[in-house]
């Protein structure tokens, strides 16, 4: 992991968070790094200093299961609590072909695909009207759409697991 080598860099303990991130203790530079679990930095905190927001010679570091970060700040004496606050991005949600179709058969094929920026996992779901219709995949994902005679309002919904969600509506009149 060569990107914990960014910068001067000394570090006494690393901690891994339930995504994964790695939190590196600066001990050298005052600070907490914290890289992606592909290595790639994210972002640091704490500066030099006995302050708020401040950290001297971090030792060691955990990280409970809900996020919140334990420094040991040894040139203080004291424990500090971090929490990082997530800024989750909402899936993009793409249908392939029209969102408003006419159709005289009784069932039709939507596929799609989905993605997201944070690399969330996404599950798509999909309801007709008030039922809910089977979706099949995530990142290429399909449905087979039964349709009522008339107006057929698709609901495809995709949510990631920051519960951010996206929502596209395919509109499909079967005429008879
Ligand atoms: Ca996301």
């Amino acid at each position: 992991m060569p990107a914990l080598h960014r910068g001067n860099s000394t570090f006494r303990s690393v901690a891994v968070d339930s995504k994964n991130r790695v939190y590196v203790a600066d001990y050298g530079n005052d600070r907490v790094q914290v890289f992606s679990p592909a290595g790639e930095f994210l972002t640091s905190f704490g500066t030099s200093g006995s302050g708020l927001g401040q950290m001297s010679e971090p030792q060691d570091i955990a990280v409970s299961p809900s996020g919140i970060v334990y420094v040991v700040d040894a040139g203080n004496h004291r424990i500090q609590r971090w929490q990082l606050v997530e800024t989750s991005t909402a899936p993009v949600l793409e249908i392939k072909g029209k969102k408003k179709i006419r159709t005289s058969s009784a069932t039709r094929v939507l596929r799609g695909s989905v993605a997201d920026a944070d690399g969330d996992a996404v599950t798509v779901t999909a309801r007709i009207g008030r039922k809910k219709a089977r979706v099949s995949g995530t990142t290429s994902w399909s449905l087979r759409a039964r349709l009522s005679p008339g107006r057929n309002k698709v609901v495809i919904t995709a949510r990631d697991t920051e519960g951010a969600t996206t929502r596209q509506v395919v509109r499909i009149l079967r005429t008879s």
